[in-house]
């Protein structure tokens, strides 16, 4: 027992005395291990007496005990001393100026919805805005999508209880395009209305070209009789800009939504190859965006007499614009939050968009 008692001395100073965690370990393994010393010791109780087998395994198992605690607290000592020594030697001065190669950057998506935003301002659009969070009624049925239209379908939109009823047409919805803005505007009951709404929105939808959460601009202008060439002339303007070009064939294929009628889509002409995607010539065309003149339920919907009063309406998605014009391929990278794709793709703060500094030419991107 004597033994037992100055081993558990020595063994106690190795592991007080300990450096750090891997030498520790070192330790650990020289006393526990497969060959360590109470290792050892252990195999030799086989050949003791009966007597001395139940006193020196007890002592043993006890000593066992003592060192894995002594063990187990300098392990946590060396830990926190490791990390400590860690965090002081990461220090960082908040208050330094910062790097001139440090600076953040300004995400693609920030960057086209300024550009957009700028230059529907030139035009005298106003950005008007609303909650991610909307009632049905103004995300669906003031948009012409009574109950059970197939655009309200479980599995696209995320729909949120409402924890003061149980009636599933009292659920909120997180907005699944921008439009319900420009019903709260109509409901203002300022005419005429020249806006754009851009914002986040959100369907159940995950891949290369969709994420559960996107960006839309959309544009509405109500006023009395407004026609579609005021609609087409709006646009081609807006696209002329966008894409920095004199001139762009452009061409509008009929199409279907439920809140405006006739409805369109904007295709622009472009020359797409294996490596390019050039716009502005060649025979290819590419969508660009969705448009149409305000469907007259939609009007009444907002409180706004069809017969007095006409409107256009469009909708484009801004990350989609993102990835066209800065030539970025997968959608999903946006949201990665991986700085050094923002410093790839990423633009300097002060270059910001705007119709007279120029929007994207200014020294802009990063690249
Ligand atoms: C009101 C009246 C009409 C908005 C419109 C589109 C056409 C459209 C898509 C473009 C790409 C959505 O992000 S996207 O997938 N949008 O094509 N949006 S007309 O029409 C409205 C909106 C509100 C009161």
């Amino acid at each position: 027992m004597e033994n037992l008692e100055s081993l558990k001395a020595e063994l106690l100073t190795q592991v007080n005395t300990a450096n750090n965690v891997k030498e520790l370990e070192d330790i650990r393994v020289a006393i526990l291990g497969k060959k360590g010393r109470i290792t050892e010791l252990m195999k030799t109780l086989g050949t003791l007496s009966q007597e001395e087998k139940i006193a020196l395994g007890k002592g043993l198992n006890i000593l066992k005990s003592e060192v894995e605690k002594a063990l187990s607290d300098q392990k946590s000592t060396l830990e926190t001393k490791e990390l400590e020594a860690k965090l002081a030697a990461e220090k960082i001065d908040v208050t330094l100026p910062i790097r001139p190669e440090n600076q953040g950057r300004l995400h693609p998506i920030s960057q086209i919805y300024e550009e957009v935003v700028a230059i529907f301002g030139q035009m005298g659009f106003s950005v008007a805005e609303g909650p991610d969070i909307e009632d049905q009624f103004h995300n669906f049925n003031a948009l012409n999508m009574p109950a059970n239209h197939p655009a309200r379908q479980m599995q696209d939109t995320f729909y949120i209880p409402n924890p003061d009823s149980d009636d599933f047409d009292d659920s909120f919805v997180v907005r699944t395009h921008t439009s319900p803005v420009q019903i709260r505007t109509m409901e203002k009951k300022e005419l005429p209305i020249r806006i754009v709404a851009p914002g986040r929105t959100y369907r159940s939808d995950y891949d290369a070209t969709h994420t559960p959460m996107f960006h839309q601009i959309e544009g509405l202008v109500i006023d009395k009789n407004i026609t579609m060439a005021h609609l087409k002339g709006c646009l081609y303007d807006f696209i002329k800009a966008f894409f920095e070009l004199d001139e762009i064939p452009v061409r509008y294929r009929p199409s279907f939504f439920p809140f405006t009628e006739p409805s369109a889509e904007m295709d622009i002409g472009c020359l797409k190859t294996k490596t390019e995607l050039k716009i502005g010539a060649g025979t290819d065309w590419l969508e660009i965006l969705g448009c149409g003149m305000v469907h007259p339920n939609v009007l009444r919907a907002g409180g706004i007499n069809p017969d007095e009063y006409q409107g256009f309406a469009f909708g484009l998605g801004l990350d989609r614009l993102a990835m066209l014009k800065y030539g970025i391929p997968d959608l999903r990278t946006f949201f990665e939050s991986d700085v050094r794709w923002l410093k790839h793709y990423g633009f300097l703060p002060l270059d910001m968009a705007s119709m007279t500094g120029g929007l994207s030419n200014n020294g802009g991107a990063a690249r």
